[in-house]
């Protein structure tokens, strides 16, 4: 025979997770316990941390697959958090340092990191709060490290990869990477490209006001440390060797600047049976910081 008795119903507990999360990137809705968002792949995490009376600003670096994005995001991010007294970066989430652990991990031995996987869901996104300590300011601030092949096949084929389109829609800055040792021998993929990111960014918002034409851009000449004159001038160098860029820039975007930059002082090649494969001799980074200062003082109006 059973006894009368009461038991606890622990069905109440499932209604926290009934509670929709909208993703921070795209908008779309998600259960509470998601960890990447099921309608773009990029972390629920930027949604949980992202607090109510703060609004990140996003920012992407975008460039041909191996035009330097991860080097370059590596670099700079490594640099902020360490040692600059005109802007300094402080990771949110323990995530947000992955990229930059990678890439200083690799270049301290003598490597360059791998190439960035296609899949969204193994992309690094950095989400870090931006310190302008001269005046005070401080911004938060959403930087993914996407694959190339990712953003080129989005640019030539609209909605192929939501993430990237959604995520462009909220940036308000860019870093465009254009690698100078693609512009050798005549080639010109590079200018194409950077004329082919500038017509999909002004078709996405060509508001006069609000527009990609308003918006601040740093077009960065990645791999400089093979072109000294790159350095010494680099709206000359963009003139002569990426002309098509450099005219697209002139009559559609007002707030623009030219920049070189490079990680390694010196590269080598290293021959293997998987290949051969450039390798840095020794870390000289040169440029890093300057296109993104820029961009952040473009944001905040500090300059
Ligand atoms: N000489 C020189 N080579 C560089 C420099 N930075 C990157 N490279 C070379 O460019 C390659 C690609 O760099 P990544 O940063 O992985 O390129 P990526 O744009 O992230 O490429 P995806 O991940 O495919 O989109 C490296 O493996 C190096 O061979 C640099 O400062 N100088
Ligand atoms: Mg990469
Ligand atoms: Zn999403």
């Amino acid at each position: 025979m059973s006894r009368p008795g009461l038991l606890a119903m622990d069905s109440y507990q499932l209604a926290k997770y009934a509670t929709p999360v909208p993703c921070y990137i795209c908008d779309g809705v998600n259960a509470t316990n998601a960890e990447l968002c099921r309608h773009c792949q990029a972390p629920m995490a930027l949604a949980h941390q992202v607090q109510q009376n703060v609004t990140p600003q996003m920012v992407a670096v975008l460039g041909t697959t191996g035009s330097g994005k991860t080097v370059y995001i590596g670099m700079l991010t490594d640099m902020l958090s360490r040692y600059s007294n005109e802007l300094q970066l402080l990771a949110r989430g323990a995530f947000s340092i992955s990229l930059q652990q990678a890439t200083a991990g690799a270049l301290s031995q003598c490597e360059f990191p791998l190439k960035t996987p296609n899949e969204p869901d193994r992309w690094n996104w950095v989400h870090s709060r931006v310190l302008v300590p001269k005046k005070n300011q401080k911004i938060e601030l959403i930087m993914p490290d996407v694959a190339g092949e990712a953003l080129m096949e989005e640019i030539e084929h609209p909605h192929s990869y939501p993430v990237i389109r959604a995520f462009l829609g909220k940036c308000t800055a860019v870093l465009i990477l254009i690698d100078i040792e693609g512009l050798d021998e005549g080639c010109d993929d590079q200018d194409y490209f950077g004329m082919k990111i500038i017509t999909y960014l002004n078709e996405m918002n060509s508001d006069p006001k609000t527009g990609w034409g308003s918006r601040p851009i740093s077009i960065v000449f990645t791999k400089s440390d093979q072109c000294d004159a790159c350095f010494e001038d680099p709206v000359g160098f963009a003139r002569q060797r990426t002309p098509g860029l450099f005219k697209q820039c002139g009559e559609r975007l007002r707030r623009c600047r030219f920049f070189a930059s490079s990680v390694a002082g010196a590269c080598a090649f290293e021959v293997s049976r998987e290949g051969r494969f450039r390798v840095p001799l020794r870390i000289e980074p040169r440029g890093i910081t300057e296109p993104f200062i820029w961009l952040i003082h473009q944001l905040t109006g500090t300059k």
